[in-house]
């Protein structure tokens, strides 16, 4: 402890005469320094002694405007050109106007005669419709089951069904999903099979994460979908640090990383967001602002114009749009990918939508807000029908059609839930494997401890899981 103490009062000196050193260097961007024969200024010198970085045309345009002064009207500051005001103003917290939201479709499903939007095909809004239903059927099966009993947990994305699939079908497979946990709909889209997701919600053996993860908590290499992260917000900076290697690797894909309005309250949003922009990056932000986090109503989560405004603040273009649109939400993501790629920069999306089910089926939403809410997103904004009555009106789709899709779905979810459940589970040694090459004796400990108690206590360790 005297140690330490002894060690720091010695080294706090020396800081604090580095931080004066630094702050008279600032004051003074002319002066000039020298390392071996180089004479460097100021700004250049901290770019030698900063790590290297992988090229950024911003910083570089910000360096070569510093010297570059000669009107007293303007500052010339990083960054660029700042305007002087005799006036004392400051910024207001918000625009009168809040930020418009991006629609095509209106709630009958008629596009707007002014939508600049681009057509989809049929066969794109076809696989639309028929993976929009299939999300929905499979939320209210699996609901069911856990229900039932039969699995333990379950997340419905009820009333974002548009965001999911319409999001989706607007990327590449070689863009990169780093998801939460309400965008089983992206996998849907990208081929995941009912037999997958029942297989993960009833952690057997054919689950890729062996029973080790609870329900809901997909992840497939195959379909470059991250393992669902539930840790709030901690899934964003992994998306911007995967962006940065694909632009790295000049890749002609991004990462894209959906969240809630909650996750916005978590510092790693704000910290994605900035390293983002500063990196300049080909990452796409889908926030789904459903309303709610959990009991938490967005009145109580932010007194920005949402989520939108933010992207500003840290110089990422970003846009608003109507969530339970999915033609709007088709064409913002292509818009927002063809950008972050083609001028590797982060986007960020609002999308506005609502939560229509309970948070998750650890929670009774009746408790914390009103039933006529709920049912007014349920029935007058719901994006499946908005989407149907589009499809229907160019002639695509008919009743008939959607009783026997529906009914075929249902068919094939309740098969792959029998067997699912059928199917063995994985065993008790997969509890201590994949994480370690050689295992530390801590977890060898663990595991013998297990074993034993199974031995000892054998009516309290459930018959099917497999001891080897
Ligand atoms: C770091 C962290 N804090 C708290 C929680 C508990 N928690 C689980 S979901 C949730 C609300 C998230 O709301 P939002 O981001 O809006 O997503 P939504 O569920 O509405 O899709 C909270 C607080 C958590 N999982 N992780
Ligand atoms: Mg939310």
């Amino acid at each position: 402890m005297a140690f330490h103490v002894r060690k720091a009062t010695k080294i706090i000196p020396h800081f604090r005469n580095g931080m004066r050193l630094l702050g008279s260097l600032r004051e003074s961007p002319f002066a000039v320094h020298k390392i071996g024969n180089r004479v460097l200024g100021f700004e250049n010198m901290l770019n030698h002694l900063s790590a290297h970085r992988f090229k950024s045309t911003e910083v570089e345009k910000q360096i070569d405007s510093v010297n570059d002064d000669r009107d007293n009207q303007v500052l010339n500051f990083p960054g660029g050109k700042v305007k002087f005001t005799p006036q004392l103003s400051f910024v207001p917290e918000r625009e009168e106007e809040r930020i418009p939201c991006f629609r095509v479709l209106d709630d009958n499903g008629q596009p707007s005669m002014y939508s600049n939007f681009t057509q989809v095909s049929k066969e794109i809004a076809m696989k639309m419709y028929n993976d929009m239903v299939t999300l929905q059927t499979m939320d209210t099966i699996f609901y069911e089951a856990q229900r039932q009993g039969r699995i333990s947990f379950y997340v419905t994305s009820i009333g974002e069904e548009a965001i999911n699939i319409a999001s989706a079908a607007a990327l590449s497979l070689d863009d990169l999903i780093v998801p939460q946990y309400r965008e089983a709909g992206v996998l849907v889209w990208r081929g995941f099979t009912l037999k997958e997701f029942a297989s993960q919600c009833f952690g057997n053996k054919y689950d890729y994460c062996k029973g080790r993860q609870m329900p809901v908590h997909y992840g497939s290499k195959r379909h470059n979908y991250f393992t669902v992260a539930s840790t709030i917000a901690s899934q964003i900076p992994h998306a911007v640090g995967a962006a940065y290697s694909m632009k790295m690797e000049k890749r002609d894909a991004c990462a894209v990383t959906y969240f809630g309005d909650g996750g916005t309250s978590e510092g790693d949003f704000h910290a994605a967001l900035n390293f983002a922009a500063v990196l300049e990056v080909p990452v796409i932000f889908i926030c789904r602002n459903n309303g709610w986090a959990i009991s938490t109503p967005i009145s109580d989560q932010f007194r920005s114009d949402g989520v939108v405004v933010k992207g500003r603040a840290y110089g990422v273009r970003s846009i608003r749009v109507d969530g339970n649109d999915a033609l709007a939400v088709y064409n913002t993501v292509q818009a927002a990918r063809k950008m972050a790629i083609q001028e590797r920069r982060p986007i960020l999306i609002e999308a506005l939508t609502y939560r229509v089910g309970h948070h998750t089926t650890s929670d009774d939403s009746t408790r914390y807000r009103p039933v006529e809410e709920v049912e007014w997103w349920r029935v007058a904004k719901d994006p499946v029908s908005r989407f149907r009555k589009w499809i229907e009106s160019n002639g695509w789709w008919s009743d008939e059609a959607e009783a026997e899709l529906r009914s075929s779905l249902r068919k094939q979810l309740l098969e792959a839930i029998q067997l699912a459940e059928r199917s063995e589970k994985p065993t008790v040694a997969d509890a201590f494997t994949d994480v370690y090459d050689v295992p530390p004796s801590n977890l060898d400990e663990q595991e013998r401890w297990l074993r034993k108690t199974i031995k000892t206590h054998p009516q309290d360790y459930p018959s099917d899981f497999p001891l080897f």
